[in-house]
């Protein structure tokens, strides 16, 4: 069993990932099922097999306690986990091989709240792992690349998770930018190089500093790129997730 999250700033593409991913997986006669993990999901593409929505809801928390979307975004997030075993229940009446869970679309919180511990850890920790989407409208600027190599990095130490780094929507870069961004998460010379033509600002330099580390630290490595639209680069995501649960890389696995 493999409990794949989807992870990533809004708009990212994780809600469209997770249906074509599971389209494609069902196509090449893998087992996967669908889990919405986001409450206030208002209008999701296609249903999901498992939907958090059941359990609970934003605008039912939002009337309850007179609170805005954000405030009320926040006491769901805790509601998660108060319905984990629930959620779990419902999962494993499926069997499936594969869940994939779509994540709320603020990252922040999924990722920075504690209650997104205990839904990992009753869905099963072991044989978790984050798809963490690259969006490419950010990834453009070297700064805007490492940023977000930054927290992807940040939220695998958060939740203690493996991580594979997606570059979404590559449908929209051209060829040039889309192996540009590759070879900056292959080749830190090419990102350091990128950094030097740019304006030196305080930024410029910050990164640099900032990139050695996660250089050094090989915490971010390799981009893999797949489009929602054209279903391009989906059998590379399954193949990292293999490597990940079963290539013998990842030594705790
Ligand atoms: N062209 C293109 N658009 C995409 C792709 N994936 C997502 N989108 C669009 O990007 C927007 C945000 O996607 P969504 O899945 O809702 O992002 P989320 O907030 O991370 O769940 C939507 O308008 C999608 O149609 C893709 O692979 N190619
Ligand atoms: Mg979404």
């Amino acid at each position: 069993m493999v409990y794949l999250y989807f992870m990533g700033t809004a708009g990212s593409g994780k809600t469209t990932l997770t249906y074509a991913f599971q389209l494609w997986m069902n196509q090449a006669g893998y087992d996967s099922i669908t889990v919405n993990l986001d409450p206030g999901a208002e209008r999701i593409p296609y249903p999901a097999d498992v939907d958090v929505r059941d359990w609970v809801s934003l605008p039912e928390v939002m009337d309850r306690y007179s609170l805005g979307p954000n405030g009320a975004q926040i006491i769901c997030a805790d509601m998660l986990a108060l319905n984990a075993v629930k959620i779990k229940e419902a999962m494993d009446e499926f069997k499936a091989d594969y869940f994939l869970i779509d994540t709320p679309g603020q990252v922040e919180l999924f990722a920075y709240r504690d209650a997104s511990k205990t839904v990992i850890e009753t869905f099963g920790e072991r044989d978790s792992m984050i798809a963490f989407l690259i969006d490419p409208a950010l990834a453009k600027t070297p700064t805007g690349f490492i940023s977000l190599a930054l927290l992807s990095c940040s939220i695998q130490f958060r939740l203690e998770l493996p991580t594979v780094n997606v570059l979404s929507k590559v449908d929209l870069l051209d060829e040039d930018e889309k192996e540009k961004i590759i070879r900056w998460s292959q080749e830190g010379e090419e990102l350091q190089r990128a950094l030097m033509e740019s304006p030196t600002t305080m930024q410029t330099q910050m990164s640099y500093e900032l990139f050695k580390v996660l250089e050094s630290s090989g915490a971010f490595r390799g981009l893999t790129p797949v489009s929602s639209e054209s279903l391009f680069g989906m059998e590379d995501l399954y193949n990292a997730v293999q490597q990940i649960f079963f290539g013998g890389e990842d030594l705790e696995k």
